[in-house]
């Protein structure tokens, strides 16, 4: 049963801030009205109606490593007529922000693990009357679909700063969430197949909004201490047990002619592998997605992405895998995994994902 397991040396490396931390304003992604406002501050929503911010750690954790992180929040001086709070969210795009006001710029991103402080009632949500904790998944606030929570906590609008910590312990599926040293709520769920259907490589990120009521929602780092997840680079016995388990890879050899859909030669020996383990698995099929960076028009990136994927396909089909057993798709220039400011960053985005899928009869 375990024969798609590995070690877990294979695929983390430990990758800690938390000796000396040093994040840098370039490690993360901010959008709305996230603001950097002192070293390793950063203020989210202002005091102001519907104001909204994220911030995106830009290098993806692998979930099957253990992860803690500990930070200073603020969620306002208003209690009586403060909101709307804040949301630390796990999501496998690198993604911007979701919709503001009740969803505090976590609703609609799915699929997600979100744990909100919130601090607003919203009735017809089911929150209750006091600031509270829950674990939210997919982009759901409505605590009908919560996985744990809500929880009732102090008037955190204050203005204080509050610690908060959170702790991923992989092996247990646990999640704890630790509000100034106090363990206010947690969960244990397989989140990485329950949710991330298999693929354990998240992004991470911080929001808040505001909307008819508002607050000032501010962040400062305290602590940063997880596993990195790393690329594996060939078709090797690690990456094809991905590809069983329904996770998306990437095979960074497969490259093209510039500007062209020409797969070129030096790529085929990858491919082959690919095309011999496909093989191995005669009732599954294959998706292959094409994706660009942001340069160029939309539409020639749309029309680019597509006839590489359709390439690869082609390879595939003769190569023997029947045609019926491929997807082939391209979506130009979104989803790209990370910002598309440096050459390092679009050649990330500029790549052809695959994932295995079982036929169901
Ligand atoms: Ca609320
Ligand atoms: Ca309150």
């Amino acid at each position: 049963m375990n024969r798609f397991l590995f070690p877990f040396f294979l695929c983390c490396i430990t990758f800690s801030f938390a000796q000396n931390l040093k994040l840098s304003p370039d490690d993360f992604l901010i959008s709305g009205d996230t603001r950097l406002t002192a070293n390793q501050c950063y203020q989210l929503t202002y005091d102001n109606n519907w104001s909204s911010g994220s911030l995106w750690f830009k290098k993806p954790i692998d979930l099957r490593a253990a992860f803690e992180m500990e930070l200073d929040v603020m969620l306002g001086c208003r209690d009586e007529d403060g909101a709307d709070g804040i949301v630390f969210v796990f999501h496998p795009k690198i993604q911007k922000i979701g919709f503001a006001g009740e969803g505090m710029g976590f609703a609609g991103l799915r699929p997600s693990v979100g744990i909100e402080i919130d601090t607003w009632e919203n009735e017809h949500l089911l929150d209750p009357s006091y600031d509270h904790v829950a674990i939210l998944k997919n982009g759901i606030i409505h605590h009908d679909y919560n996985m744990a929570g809500p929880n009732r906590l102090p008037n955190l609008e204050d203005c204080k700063d509050h610690r908060v910590r959170i702790v991923w312990l992989p092996d247990e599926k646990k999640m704890t969430v630790y509000i100034d040293g106090k363990g206010y709520i947690y969960f244990k769920k397989d989140i990485i197949h329950k949710i991330f259907k298999g693929n354990s490589t998240v992004y991470w990120g911080v929001t808040a909004g505001t909307g008819g009521f508002t607050n000032r929602h501010a962040i400062c780092f305290e602590k940063i201490d997880f596993k990195e997840a790393v690329p594996i680079i060939p078709l090797s016995t690690s990456l094809q047990n991905q590809l069983v388990s329904g996770e998306t890879i990437t095979l960074p050899s497969l490259q093209f002619e510039n500007g062209q859909s020409k797969i070129r030669s030096s790529s085929f020996v990858e491919l082959d592998r690919l095309a011999e383990f496909l093989k191995k698995y005669p009732d599954t099929k294959i998706e292959v997605f094409g994706f660009t960076d942001n340069k160029g028009s939309e539409s020639a990136n749309q029309a680019i992405s597509s006839a590489r994927a359709k390439a690869v396909a082609k390879y595939l089909i003769s190569k023997g895998i029947p045609k019926g057993r491929i997807n082939a798709k391209g979506f130009g220039e979104a989803y790209p995994v990370t910002s598309n400011l440096t050459k390092a960053d679009r050649l990330l985005n500029r790549r052809i994902e695959f994932r295995m899928t079982r036929i169901i009869p």
